[in-house]
């Protein structure tokens, strides 16, 4: 991907978390209503949350974070890459306690903050899974470190980090330990294990690396000029090159765009549960909402005497309603939207509101032919009444299922604008070129609806 390019990518995904914080922002602003100002409390942890996110951007800062069980090795190969031993590593279990971090400037074209995390068996159940996803959800690429055929609980922990959707590269540290032969045969167990649940086709070269990040020092026969032999131990250089030429390609060619559709696929997040909440918290008011426009519409398409006019009318309120409710929400929706939306609605919820289509028409010509003869007998008048009291009964129950669709497709909705996430998301994926771990990632990726 040229550099060009990656900066779009980079400046879409910051103009699309502008307009969202600046919507949400909005929530707080003086001239508001006060109703807002519990939202607006509520919804801090998201905001703060896109705030940092947008930051990240702005710094062009890429996290790498390092996961796998105690022992493999992690905080070795971190300091392997960064040719420094700062990262305390140790026999022992529990030596990394918590996630930390590191800057690591192999280059000045980008800025890299390495993450070291406790081992995935280290701490107990729950604690440990949500550690996992916060670092996971962090990250915009992931280093699993294993050293030799892998154990079933890190298969569970690799697929459970596949589900982040990041890009992952499997390490495979301490070669050093094994002959070439073993070696080569467990690099090959380890490329299969994407052709089974994984993935459907076997991992690719550069998503599986050998590395020896601390090799065990060799013991040297020394021979001196007395004749006297002793024994020493030597330390050996690292073996980690190809790691850091792979991670480097990585970036250069796309870690920008992976930047910016990481932060995207947060943003898109955030924005789901900010709908969701305020769903919840304007739960009554929308319920009196839905029931006062199933009132309006049932007397607008009851009363209407023309067939054609009281399905009109009766679109019109479903129309409003839906706007209303957007309104009561605060959630971004335009009237372009609205009209998608309750096409989508009529659609999937099509045999009610067909039915109510077709009895509309039904009984409003029933009404239509009422009215036209009711001139010459009066009897027709109650022809005009019994027609309009059933149809009014289902458009008022159609209101009531437009509406309670509606809170649905607008927590869905509210990140397909113009410059919302998801757009955005779809956008940049639709361009990338096929060589790329973000083309491998598309499918996983773009897959929101
Ligand atoms: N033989 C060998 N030992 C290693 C290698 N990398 C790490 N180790 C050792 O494995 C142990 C655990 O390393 P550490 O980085 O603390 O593992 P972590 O718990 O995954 O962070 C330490 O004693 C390291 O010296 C390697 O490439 N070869
Ligand atoms: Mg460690």
């Amino acid at each position: 991907m040229s550099n060009n390019q990656q900066e779009t990518h980079l400046n879409r995904a910051r103009a699309s978390l502008r307009q969202t914080l600046s919507w949400y922002n909005n929530l707080r602003k003086p001239g508001q209503s006060s109703h807002n100002n519990d939202l607006a409390g509520l919804l801090k942890p998201e905001l703060e949350m896109l705030n940092a996110t947008l930051n990240k951007l702005d710094h062009n800062v890429i996290r790498i974070a390092a996961f796998g069980l105690v022992s493999r090795g992690k905080s070795a190969v971190l300091n392997a890459l960064l040719g420094q031993k700062i990262l305390q590593t140790g026999p022992l279990n529990g030596v990394t306690q918590y996630p930390r971090s590191v800057r690591w400037s192999p280059s000045d074209k980008v800025q890299i903050e390495l993450i070291d995390t406790p081992g995935l068996d280290e701490i107990a159940g729950e604690i440990r899974a949500q550690m996992a996803r916060d670092v996971a959800q962090q990250a915009d690429l992931i280093l699993f470190i294993v050293s030799g055929d892998i154990t079933r609980t890190e298969y569970q922990a690799l697929l459970e980090l596949r589900k982040s959707q990041k890009p992952l590269i499997l390490v495979f540290n301490k070669v050093d330990l094994y002959p070439d032969t073993d070696r080569e045969a467990v690099y090959r167990n380890l490329q299969q294990l994407g052709a089974g649940n994984l993935l459907e086709k076997p991992l690719q070269p550069d998503e599986i690396v050998m590395v020896a990040a601390e090799p065990a020092p060799l013991e040297v026969r020394v021979e001196y000029p007395d004749g006297k032999v002793d024994y020493e131990w030597e330390n050996l250089p690292p073996k980690i090159d190809e790691l850091r030429q792979i991670i480097l390609t990585i970036l250069n060619r796309e870690g920008r765009s992976l930047l910016a559709l990481n932060a995207l696929v947060q943003a898109r997040e955030a924005e789901e549960i900010i709908a969701q909440k305020t769903i919840d918290a304007r739960d009554e008011a929308a319920e009196e909402l839905i029931w006062k426009y199933a009132k309006y519409k049932a007397v607008a398409v009851g009363l209407n005497p023309v067939a054609i006019l009281d399905v009109i009318s009766g679109t019109i309120v479903d129309l409003a309603l839906i706007r209303s409710l957007s309104k009561l929400y605060g959630l971004p929706m335009t009237g372009y939207e609205a009209a998608k939306i309750l096409q989508t609605i009529l659609f999937s919820s099509g045999s009610l509101l067909l039915g109510e289509l077709a009895t509309s028409l039904v009984f409003g010509l029933g009404k239509s032919a009422a009215v036209v003869t009711s001139a010459d007998n009066p009897g027709n008048i109650a022809g005009f009444l019994g027609s309009a009291v059933v149809q009014s009964g289902i458009a008022g129950y159609g209101a009531y299922t437009v509406g309670k669709a509606a809170q649905v497709y607008l927590k869905k909705g509210c990140t397909w604008g113009q410059f919302g996430a998801s757009t955005v998301i779809q956008e940049i994926l639709a361009q990338v070129p096929k060589d790329t771990i973000l083309f491998r990632l598309r499918q996983e990726l773009g897959n929101t609806k």
